[in-house]
């Protein structure tokens, strides 16, 4: 709490200004729905990093690994950092897909990355520009656990799902941070509420929790779908099912949605896609033109094509098979692998008569 310098006439002492409040109203004004102030030190549980890491649950993501020390304490990444101050919007979708194939709710419309940027920014320039505070955003990709974070600053707790539950938006938040030298009073770290409950645990599709609070991120449809370069695991095709971009299961089994509302936040509103067998047709320039701007454009289009290629082999027909039969031809391996793969899986449950019968 800083003293206000404007000067006081009558006897009294200059009111204090009180920084969490206005924080919290101004946050609010601009379309946030949580918010929490924790001190700017090594968070609860920051400890588990470095053997989730030894198990290498992390896959093909070297990035969690380069300067892990730092990422699990604030104070190496910015040594001025008093207080982070977390804030969430959530980003449930409760409309069901227009077409072919699901995306992640957080997917569907524009880059968080940059919607939440945006916001943090205003919400800092309004309160701690004008106090004089320094301040630093983070969204996502800088090196700080934000979940555990967010938990201390008071959003919610660490599901079993290990996804940060806040009791009114569920496991939907989308979590970004402002890292200040002002010293707020922190906020009141929430409890666990999971108890006894273990659907996020028994739906998923590939087991990928090892235990209780633990994901082996390479069994993720997340990690399989988004992060992993190159080809997929058969094993993994078929449990990919429709998902063209990410998994929401274990957040859509959540009974902390009992009180989750639509997204306000426009920027997560669905844009609308063509069929998978239309963009299976697009060249580089028509899959940048499409995606720039949305969590979709950093797949890229092997990705991107491969993924499609995965959920016609799952759900798709006899009439998918012409688009896939050209994607046979394509310049990357890993699409020309997966077409062949969901074509032959096509054939396998809608035989064609000229086929000569399997043994
Ligand atoms: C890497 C990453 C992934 C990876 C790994 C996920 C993971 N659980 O670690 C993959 C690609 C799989 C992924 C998937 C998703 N992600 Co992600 N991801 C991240 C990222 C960049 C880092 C997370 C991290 O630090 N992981 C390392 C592990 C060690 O951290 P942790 O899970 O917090 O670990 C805690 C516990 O699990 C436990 N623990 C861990 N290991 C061990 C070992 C033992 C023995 C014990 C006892 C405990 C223990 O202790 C730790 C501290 O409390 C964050 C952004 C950020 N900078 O934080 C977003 C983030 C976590 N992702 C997010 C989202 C939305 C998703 C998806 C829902 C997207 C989707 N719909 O497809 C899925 C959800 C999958 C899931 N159930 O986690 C949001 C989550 C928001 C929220 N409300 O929680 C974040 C915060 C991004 C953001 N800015 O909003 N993600
Ligand atoms: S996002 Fe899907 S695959 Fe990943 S842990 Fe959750 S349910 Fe399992
Ligand atoms: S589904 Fe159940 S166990 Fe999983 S995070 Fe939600 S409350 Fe916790």
């Amino acid at each position: 709490m800083r003293w206000s310098s404007i000067s006081s006439h009558n006897s009294h002492p200059p009111k204090p200004v009180d920084h969490a409040s206005i924080l919290r109203e101004t946050s609010q004004r601009l379309g946030f729905d949580a918010l929490g102030f924790a001190p700017a030190e090594i968070p609860p549980g920051a400890e588990h990093l470095r053997h989730w890491l030894s198990l290498s649950y992390q896959g093909e993501m070297d990035w969690m690994a380069r300067n892990s020390e730092l990422r699990a304490d604030p104070r190496q990444y910015d040594a001025q950092a008093k207080t982070i101050i977390v804030a969430g919007v959530s980003s449930r979708q409760t409309s069901p897909p227009l077409r072919r194939g699901r995306i992640a709710a957080y997917a569907q419309g524009d880059d968080y990355h940059e919607s939440l940027r945006e916001k943090l920014t205003q919400l800092a320039q309004q309160t701690l520009a004008s106090w004089g505070a320094s301040y630093r955003i983070c969204v996502d990709s800088s090196p700080l656990m934000e979940k555990p974070i967010a938990a201390m600053a008071g959003l919610g707790w660490q599901g079993k799902n290990t996804l940060l539950i806040h009791t009114e938006h569920g496991p939907w938040l989308m979590l970004g941070s402002v890292l200040t030298d002002l010293v707020i009073t922190p906020s009141t770290p929430s409890q666990d509420h999971c108890g006894t409950c273990t659907r996020c645990l028994d739906a998923c599709p590939t087991q990928a929790f090892p235990q209780p609070y633990v994901l082996d991120a390479r069994r993720c449809l997340a990690y399989l779908t988004i992060e992993h370069p190159g080809s997929i695991p058969e094993e993994f095709r078929s449990l990919i099912g429709d998902r063209l971009f990410g998994c929401d299961e274990c957040l859509d089994v959540c009974p902390w949605n009992r009180h989750a509302q639509q997204s306000r936040e426009l920027s997560f509103n669905p844009i609308p896609r063509p069929d998978l067998t239309t963009m299976l047709s697009w060249d580089d320039t028509r899959f940048r033109k499409e995606f720039r701007g949305t969590p979709i454009f950093r797949l890229k289009r092997g990705r991107w094509l491969r993924n499609i290629c995965i959920v016609l082999g799952n759900i798709g027909t006899s009439h998918d098979l012409p688009a896939l039969q050209a994607s046979c031809h394509d310049a990357d391996p890993v699409v020309r692998e997966h077409a062949q793969w969901a074509i032959t899986q096509i054939q396998t449950r809608e035989p064609t008569p000229d086929l000569p019968p399997r043994t």
